[in-house]
């Protein structure tokens, strides 16, 4: 265990969703008999979309339902127990899209988050007015209140090129139309939610979650600010591969890292975030115990990073806590 004097640990975590959660589980756990342990995600929003209306946040939901006991581990998103009475009824209106699965029991949540948002909170104050309901246990901050979509740039018509939503690239063409680029709509204007900084530059250890490099943990690191306190920040900064044997547990990292020129391993996702000494972001990086990787300024360590359930993670986080402590030094 990380002690920082006699103070047990703020940790803070960059996160996406699936996977995002799974590690937030593992933090969790890994902190579960510190009393004073202080973990704060902060989670990536550039998936939120608006649908029938509805205002949508994916990885807030995937996190908040995971570390809520209410998510469905098989499907990866979504409320367990779920129907989809309501998404079959507007398909018969032939209300548009169809091709996304909005559960009846996840509606509800889009409908409380909606009519908040409508009334001029911020989503800052919405997911804590959430996670009154659901106490995952750790403080979830979107990076930030102001809208910044990623759009995926693909082939239109007659050869030039149109942008679409993040979620119909993933979920209407399971990301295997070419992407040509990833643009995150008004993120260069968009502030740090309140909280954030903070939480980067006075956390005793940050963490990277093993999320998509691209389009989760790269749409947070280009919050204006953020890369910035991540560089100024005096604790260490340990990030886990979401790469394994040159491929990706889950998700579409393997469909992203090659739009933003970066190879499928542990190793070029290490190099792209950079060693801290050299103005990048990394102290640590740990990757799977068959995978290598050697990155002047970063520290590496190989243990087993399947996240298969709440101990594994925390296996996990243990490992990243103890290379924290070791850079430290
Ligand atoms: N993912 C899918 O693959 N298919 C879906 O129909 C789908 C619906 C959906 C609805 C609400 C929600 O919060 C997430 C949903 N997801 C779906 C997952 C989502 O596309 C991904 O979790 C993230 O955006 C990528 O990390």
């Amino acid at each position: 265990m990380v002690r920082v004097g006699s103070v047990i640990v703020r940790v803070t975590v960059l996160a996406g969703g699936i996977g995002g959660a799974r590690f937030l589980g593992g933090v969790r756990a890994a902190l579960a008999d510190e009393a004073d342990a202080e973990i704060t995600a902060i989670v990536n929003t550039g998936d939120d979309v608006t649908m029938h209306g509805l205002r949508i946040c994916p990885d807030l939901d995937s996190i908040m339902y995971t570390l809520g006991g209410a998510s469905d581990t098989e499907r990866g998103w979504g409320r367990q127990g779920e129907t989809w009475r309501i998404k079959e009824q507007l398909a018969l209106y032939g209300a548009e899209p169809t091709w996304f699965g909005l559960g009846d029991l996840d509606i509800s949540t889009h409908l409380v988050r909606t009519r908040m948002l409508d009334a001029g909170y911020p989503l800052s104050d919405v997911t804590a007015a959430l996670c009154d309901r659901w106490k995952p246990g750790v403080r979830l901050l979107p990076m930030t209140d102001d809208r910044c979509e990623t759009h995926v740039v693909v082939d239109g018509e007659n050869g030039n090129r149109r942008a679409i939503h993040f979620q119909e690239w993933w979920v209407r063409y399971r990301a295997e139309i070419p992407a040509y680029a990833f643009v995150q709509v008004g993120l260069e204007s968009a502030q740090a939610a309140p909280g954030v900084l903070e939480a980067i530059l006075e956390a005793d250890v940050l963490l990277l979650a093993p999320s998509n490099p691209v389009v989760s943990i790269g749409t947070i690191l280009a919050v204006p600010g953020v890369r910035d306190a991540i560089i100024q920040r005096t604790g260490p900064v340990i990030g886990l591969s979401p790469i394994i044997g040159g491929a990706p547990v889950r998700g579409m990292a393997d469909s992203c890292l090659p739009v933003i020129g970066v190879e499928v391993s542990a190793q070029a996702v290490a190099a792209h975030y950079g060693a801290r000494s050299a103005g990048g972001l990394l102290d640590g990086w740990l990757i799977h115990d068959t995978d290598t990787a050697a990155v002047d300024g970063i520290a590496v360590r190989a243990v087993p990073l399947y996240m298969t359930d709440d101990e594994a993670s925390a296996a996990m986080v243990q490992a990243a806590l103890d290379l924290a402590e070791s850079t430290r030094a």
